[in-house]
């Protein structure tokens, strides 16, 4: 049997046999939450899963399957958890609140340094760090200072291999200082990686780069002791070799990037705009962006199956997206084309967010996991 076969088959045997009761679906956000906790998860190194903030509150350390860290999108206090729990600023556009949560099998220990709040399962570490408060050119500081400490944070724990990084920016497209504050960034993480780490920069994280309404500037990844293979688009100019027009420095992410772990392989999906070469396609269309965005994740996955020699499925039941829209009246029209192209199987969660390009109105990022063959 196909690794594909068996991950879907497996899924759906998952499915059938973890439904909730009726009454209790509304506090599910959908299919991967119910997959998440009922999943065999033996093994499983890192799971993504949506939950309501009630799914969320029943979580403890003590489950089987425990929660790394947990992204807390919307209108939800930290409620005080053990683990790391970051709050994105971004809202939801299909609930007030909705929790991303990062599960793990293996044992998890947190802490906090410098700054960064952590946990650590052995296989990975996660951090998290915000700096509020940040103007014109101390937006680059700020990166700087937070991706140098990150750098010597991970070297020091033993995890030195960033494989994804998320960057959120208050006022990502203000313009500061003669600077949009987005390049400010961009200059400052990558001076922090020029310094410390220059070989990274040609097999760099995924990562996005995204624009909240408030919150300063917040990062968090996920690193691990050995590294992924990074994975660029055919249909993009890497975005490490952006000519000069977009910032002083280019923006230090990949496209994507594959990483074995535990029980099967991940796929990062780095940030996926209406880009193609280095330039916005569609200007002021919300439906072609989105399609042009569809079409390069395509691309992506097609050079990620070629560069890890595994089958990556995007509607697959073990994908996690997120889908950021700079005007939630886009919302119902983006929603009809994803469910109609990704199929019912694919877990998107909706927010409300600024691109990093004025021009650009969607953006799309996530996860693809393949379990491996007799996990
Ligand atoms: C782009 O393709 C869109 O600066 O970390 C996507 C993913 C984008 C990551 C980042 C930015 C970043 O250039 C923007």
């Amino acid at each position: 049997m196909t690794a594909r076969a068996q991950n879907s088959s497996l899924a759906v045997e998952i499915l059938e046999t973890t439904r909730p009761p009726e009454d209790e679906k509304s506090e599910f956000s959908g299919q991967a939450t119910r997959r998440a906790e009922g999943l065999p998860m033996g093994r499983s190194a890192l799971r993504f899963c949506h939950m309501t903030p009630d799914a969320y509150m029943r979580l403890s350390p003590r489950d089987a399957t425990r929660p790394l860290a947990a992204i807390l999108h919307g209108d939800i206090a930290p409620s005080g958890k053990p683990w790391p729990e970051v709050r994105s600023r971004l809202r939801p556009l299909d609930a007030p609140a909705r929790i991303e949560v990062l599960l793990t099998a293996s044992g998890v220990v947190h802490d906090a340094e410098q700054g960064f709040d952590l946990a650590s399962s052995g296989e990975l570490l996660f951090g998290a760090c915000r700096i509020e408060g940040v103007q014109g050119a101390g937006v680059a500081a700020a990166a700087e200072r937070i991706y140098r400490r990150l750098l010597q944070l991970i070297e020091r724990r033993g995890y030195p291999r960033l494989l994804r990084m998320w960057n959120i920016l208050e006022d990502i497209n203000g313009q500061q200082e003669g600077l949009e504050r987005y390049r400010h960034f961009c200059r400052g993480r990558y001076e922090a990686f020029a310094a410390l780490q220059p070989a990274t920069l040609e097999c760099l994280p995924a990562a996005c780069g995204i624009g909240a309404e408030a919150g300063g500037l917040c990062v968090y990844f996920l690193a691990a002791r050995d590294p992924g293979l990074p994975v660029e688009n055919p249909r993009q100019v890497s975005a490490y070799r952006y000519p000069r027009r977009y910032g002083p420095r280019s923006p230090s992410f990949s496209r994507g990037l594959f990483k074995q772990l535990g029980d099967g392989g991940h796929f990062f999906l780095s940030g996926t705009a209406s880009i193609t070469g280095h330039e916005s396609r569609h200007h002021g269309c919300v439906t072609a962006q989105v399609e042009e965005s569809l079409e390069n994740v395509r691309a992506l996955i097609r050079a990620a199956e070629e560069r890890s020699r595994q089958a990556l499925e995007l509607a697959s039941p073990t994908t996690t997206l997120r889908a950021y829209l700079r005007d939630e009246g886009h919302y119902p029209l983006v929603r009809d084309i994803l469910e109609q192209r990704l199929g019912p199987e694919a877990e998107v969660l909706y927010l409300r967010s600024d691109i990093c390009r004025r021009e650009l109105l969607f953006e799309i990022d996530g996860q693809i996991f393949v379990p491996s063959i007799q996990a």
